[in-house]
């Protein structure tokens, strides 16, 4: 049987990317999600590849739904071996005085807490497998802070120090933890963030080149494929239109 990858947030963008770009390397695919019928829509696409694919509609925010879904997974869907942390939003932008409680903690209980859930239900399989591979998405925005960023920003720093803080704890148990840190990549991230208006979305990414989820979906087959013995650590990918979380150079 194939290594199975599971990858969260795989409904859209670079989640989705990732589980098709995993499957083609011929892992079988465990996706979730909250949006059923994009996940169904997905499962099409992954089992035409010609590998095995399990989707469930899971909000990572639900500790308690995390940890039965990991515990209830039918005995050929147990032994997970990578795991992509992928799950995330960024919800508004603006000063920190006029922020919205609800955005905070969609932010927080998605980017942190929801990863630290997840995490937390998957690696004891891996250590009694003493084998694993957890590629956690964090962004620039997790190397920089930038106006308006805030909470955000303290999120995807935080997956950051997470990050690092996994690879020193599970050291002893042969299970790699990099990140990959995108910056500006067009997918539904914007839409996300301002509400729906896909007009303010559109205008992001207007007068350069942003990075395609597949961009970044070809940095996590990067990273799996790698011999046993090495561990990408970390991986800060940009457009070659964006030096810094600031500084794009727009047309
Ligand atoms: P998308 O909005 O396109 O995708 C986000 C994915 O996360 C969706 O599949 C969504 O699925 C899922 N998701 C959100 N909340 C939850 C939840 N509570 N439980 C389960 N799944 C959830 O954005 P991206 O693909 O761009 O974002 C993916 C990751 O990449 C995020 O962590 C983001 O912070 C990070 N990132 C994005 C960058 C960008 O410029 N786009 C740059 C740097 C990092 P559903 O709504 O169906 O639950
Ligand atoms: C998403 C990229 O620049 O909007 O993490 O923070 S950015």
């Amino acid at each position: 049987m194939a290594d199975i990858a599971f990858v969260t947030g795989a409904t859209s963008g670079i989640g989705r990317a990732s589980a098709i770009r995993l499957a083609k390397e011929g892992y079988d695919i465990l996706a979730v999600g909250r949006r059923e019928e994009r996940l169904q829509d997905l499962k099409v696409s992954i089992e035409a590849i010609g590998v095995r694919c399990h989707v469930a509609t899971l909000d990572v925010r639900e500790q308690g739904d995390v940890d039965q879904f990991i515990k209830s997974l039918p005995a050929e869907w147990q032994s997970i071996y990578v795991l992509v942390n992928n799950a995330g939003l960024a919800a508004g932008k603006g000063p920190v005085q006029e922020g919205l409680l609800d955005h905070w903690e969609r932010m927080i209980d998605t980017n942190l807490k929801g990863l630290l859930y997840v995490s937390k239900a998957v690696i004891p399989g891996m250590m009694e497998r003493h084998r694993g591979h957890i590629i956690n998405i964090g962004s620039i925005a997790g190397k920089e802070v930038y106006p308006g960023g805030n909470v955000y920003n303290a999120t995807k720093h935080g997956v950051d120090a997470l990050t690092r803080g996994m690879r020193i704890d599970l050291i002893e148990h042969n299970i790699r933890v990099s990140q990959i840190a995108p910056g500006m990549v067009e997918t539904e991230f914007s839409v996300v963030r301002f509400d729906g208006d896909q007009a303010k979305a559109d205008e992001v990414y207007q007068g350069f080149e942003p990075l395609l989820a597949e961009d970044i979906a070809d940095a996590v087959a990067y990273q799996v494929t790698r011999p046993a013995h090495v561990n990408i650590a970390d991986m800060l990918i940009l457009p070659t239109a964006q030096a810094s979380a600031t500084v794009v150079s727009k047309k």
